[in-house]
């Protein structure tokens, strides 16, 4: 029996992860518990059912066949999870995007998913309905507004409203593709991660029971959105598994709105990433529980907790942060402290249920206390890339994963974070990729050349530095900068501004010409 066996094999092949994550809670009689809590509505597992029967029956009704996509472009409110495993209670396959992406990004993704229906929420309407109106100039697309529908558009309140209300479970395959999550690389467009059917519950059980013992009473407010992988599990797949409670806030996550929401619904589990405990920190209103009463962990990934970030995370709030590494190939954490033993500053051991190894540029496993990528095996992997032939093959290598993080296993049998394999780095546990805020800047009339790395703040966490060499008659300077700024912001995404900038007469090159990003790491 394999390591995952032994964790959880599905019944049968015939498997849809709707069934199990939505109506098993109601046969096993949890119909009448909460399941999800947003600042406007609140639905029970039983109506959480048919709310998702209904918009199986509401896809159907558009036509739209079994394996085909539906972007959903939303916040984090009760309709999302209604869209999410209703689609997939159909066979239809969700694709939840960033909802901070731009017009351009989400162009790429409706079309490269080749997407029949777009779901998105009416206060991103405004950056998002030029999107699907020139698509739909060229093909047909079907558009549904989340909350108070414009104009002539769809909404889906109507669209469930008359749909039928019970449906019939798709026979889908446990290792049928299920969801997919765009992921972001060094250079080229997000790829299209395509997750299975099996995948949430092997994380739930791995991970969320596992690690963190997640149980029925639980109640889960994860800061980090559903569109993100760390999101969705924390969110919603891993509450649904035990028939828990997920408190879900739409909002951008501040230090205000983050604490609000933690003294209205005192949750037992809250997630967050790095940068957004820092800056819960640096509050004053930081308290014990961070605002909940009934506070026991906290966990953190998307990128490295710097140690002293997780020690004083646990003076001022009195819980420990279980600091893991995930990832949106490996759908959830499989490095991973625990809960009774933190190692600050480390990303903690395998999680039971996956294997880790860390290997040399050749191939070969390092030796102890060396540095090497850290390659993972576990039954959550993806599929593959959605059209990415060559770069599937590179990331998912029989059953190992190329993660493209180095390591280092330290004396005490922890994993320590050696950064990357490419120039990536995480803000606020969001990729940022150099070449693509490079890209943004030399499209300013200002600009000639320009190369940005990943530079520490005091909190010990990464921002963009940019190094710019001018075109001819332009002063460098502040003004200058701020409009740097705000042409990045606009051009590839609002959290890859550069937060530095400094203007050189030239950029340090390889013979070849190709900018040497490493030599200016560190200035
Ligand atoms: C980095 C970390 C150090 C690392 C994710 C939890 O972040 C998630 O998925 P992404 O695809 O990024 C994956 C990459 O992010 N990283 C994540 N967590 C940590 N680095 N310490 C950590 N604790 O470079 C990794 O390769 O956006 C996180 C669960 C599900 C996820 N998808």
């Amino acid at each position: 029996m394999t390591d995952a066996e032994q964790f959880w094999t599905p019944p049968s092949d015939v498997y849809n992860a709707a069934v199990d994550m939505v109506d098993r809670n109601v046969r096993e009689g949890r119909g009448g518990k909460t399941a999800f809590i947003d600042p406007a509505a609140q639905l029970t597992y039983g109506q959480l059912q048919e709310r998702c029967d209904r918009a199986a029956n509401a896809l159907r009704g558009l036509g739209i066949a079994r394996e085909h996509r539906v972007v959903l472009i939303m916040t984090d409110t009760v309709d999302l999870p209604i869209v999410f495993w209703g689609a997939i209670k159909a066979g239809i396959v969700p694709v939840p995007l960033n909802t901070l992406l731009t017009p351009a990004q989400w162009t790429h993704m409706i079309e490269d998913s080749r997407a029949d229906v777009v779901v998105v929420s009416a206060e991103l309407l405004e950056r998002v309905g030029p999107v699907v109106d020139e698509i739909a100039k060229r093909r047909k697309l079907h558009v549904i507004i989340s909350g108070a529908a414009a104009g002539n558009r769809a909404a889906l309140a109507d669209l469930l409203a008359a749909a039928p209300s019970s449906a019939e479970a798709a026979k889908t395959h446990a290792d049928e593709v299920a969801f997919w999550l765009y992921s972001s690389g060094s250079t080229g467009m997000p790829k299209g991660t395509r997750h299975f059917h099996a995948s949430p519950m092997h994380t739930a059980r791995l991970f969320a029971k596992g690690v963190l013992d997640i149980g029925p009473e639980d109640v889960i407010f994860s800061a980090a959105k559903l569109f993100f992988a760390y999101g969705l599990g924390n969110g919603m797949s891993f509450p649904m598994s035990v028939g828990a409670t997920a408190v879900l806030m739409p909002g951008r996550p501040t230090p205000d709105s983050v604490m609000e929401t933690m003294r209205a619904h005192n949750p037992t589990i809250f997630c967050g990433v790095p940068t957004l405990l820092a800056s819960m920190l640096a509050s004053k209103d930081i308290a014990r529980g961070a605002g909940s009463s009934r506070l026991r962990l906290t966990t953190s990934a998307g990128e490295a907790l710097p140690e002293d970030v997780g020690k004083r995370w646990q003076e001022a709030v009195g819980t420990e942060v279980i600091d893991g590494i995930g990832s949106t190939e490996m759908l959830h954490i499989f490095v991973s402290n625990r809960p009774g033993k933190v190692a600050y500053g480390s990303s903690g051991t395998p999680v039971p249920g996956y294997e880790a190894k860390l290997l040399d540029d050749d191939g070969t496993p390092v030796a102890r206390g060396g540095i090497g990528e850290l390659v993972v095996k576990g039954p959550s992997a993806a599929e593959g890339y959605w059209l990415q032939r060559v770069k599937t093959s590179r990331t998912f290598r029989g059953e190992w994963t190329h993660t493209g993080d180095k390591y280092r296993i330290g004396e005490d049998n922890n994993y320590y974070y050696c950064g990357r394999t490419d120039d990536m780095f995480k803000v606020s546990g969001i990729w940022v990729s150099p070449f693509e805020v490079e890209s943004a800047l030399i499209t300013h009339e200002a600009v000639f050349e320009a190369a940005v790395v990943g530079k520490q703040d005091t909190d010990g966490l990464m921002k963009p530095k940019a190094f710019v060499v001018l075109k001819p008659g332009h002063t460098a300077g502040e003004k200058l900068y701020e409009d740097l700024k705000a042409h990045v912001k606009a051009h590839a995404g609002a959290w890859k501004y550069p937060r530095w900038i400094e203007a050189r007469e030239d950029l340090p090159k390889t013979a070849t010409g190709k900018i040497q990003r490493f030599k200016l790491r560190g200035e």
